[in-house]
């Protein structure tokens, strides 16, 4: 078919209206028709392959998969890039901790704690972290009373809430940065994540020869009244899939030194009653 011909079909499908439409969603509409009648004539799509394909987006709904392969396809990247590109024209302090995509794993209302948490419900024999930071305007000077929010996986890779065998809002807290926009947290080493591997994102995936893992990594959102949020990660260094994320988010600004020490004993056997014990 001509190029022109189906331009002309577009404007004929979504130009019949009966009342005014939202234009902006008419222009998006027009422009993914567009591009997708065009996709179905170069490559001579099948009308069996495009009722595959709809099937295969009904599974990605049903099994709640739809941000998990956006991920993967680096859609939440891609929209990374164009804010950090905003931010160079703007211009940002420099050394100031980059932005990274959020995943589709967070759950609002995880319990809040004043300046210091323990994160893990001490079930999980993982290596003991602990990890501290302090949170600063874009002058550099510190923000009390901000909300650092973290959330990770357990040692196997699986986060609370989605992982039913977890205890409610198991490795995640909310902490309050105290007078000098500290904070600070002990936890458990967490796994990489990997995509269910029966599920239909891994099964994209398999088709283009990609695999579906994350390398180990600690999210964050850090926010505060009258400031912008940030939302970030850390990656854990030495991490075979450190480079190879599926979902495109590390960062070498986002990759800390971390300290592994040998007696761990010490610490665990203080049982798990405060927020350090
Ligand atoms: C995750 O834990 C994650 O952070 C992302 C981005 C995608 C899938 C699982
Ligand atoms: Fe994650």
């Amino acid at each position: 078919m001509q190029k022109e011909q189906i331009k002309q079909l577009v404007d004929r499908i979504t130009g019949t209206q009966i009342k005014e439409p939202n234009q902006r969603v008419k222009a998006i509409v027009d422009r993914m028709l567009l591009d997708l009648f065009n996709v179905i004539d170069d490559f001579d799509v099948q009308p069996e392959e495009f009722w595959t394909a709809l099937s295969y987006l009904t599974e990605l709904g049903q099994r709640n998969e739809y941000s998990l392969l956006s991920a993967g396809l680096g859609i939440d990247h891609y929209f990374d890039v164009r804010l950090d590109e905003k931010e160079a024209q703007v211009g940002i302090e420099p050394g100031s901790t980059p932005r990274t995509i959020e995943g589709p794993l967070y759950v609002a209302g995880a319990p809040v704690c004043q300046g210091e948490a323990r994160l893990d419900d001490g079930t999980d024999q993982g290596e003991i972290l602990f990890m501290d930071g302090q949170v600063t305007d874009t002058q550099g000077r510190p923000v009390a009373g901000a909300l650092v929010e973290v959330w990770h996986a357990n040692t196997l890779g699986n986060y609370s809430y989605f992982d039913k065998s977890q205890s409610d809002f198991n490795l995640r807290r909310s902490i309050v940065t105290d007078a000098e926009g500290r904070y600070r947290f002990r936890s458990i080493m967490p796994s990489g994540y990997g995509c269910p591997p029966d599920g239909p994102t891994q099964k994209l995936l398999d088709q283009l020869g990609r695999h579906g893992q994350r390398p180990a990594h600690i999210h964050f959102f850090v926010s505060a009244p009258g400031f912008r949020t940030l939302t970030t990660q850390i990656n854990i260094q030495g991490d075979k899939y450190i480079y190879e994320d599926f979902a495109f988010a590390t960062r070498d600004e986002l990759i800390p030194d971390v300290t592994h020490h040998t007696d761990q004993s010490a610490i665990r056997d203080k049982g798990v009653d405060g927020p350090f014990a």
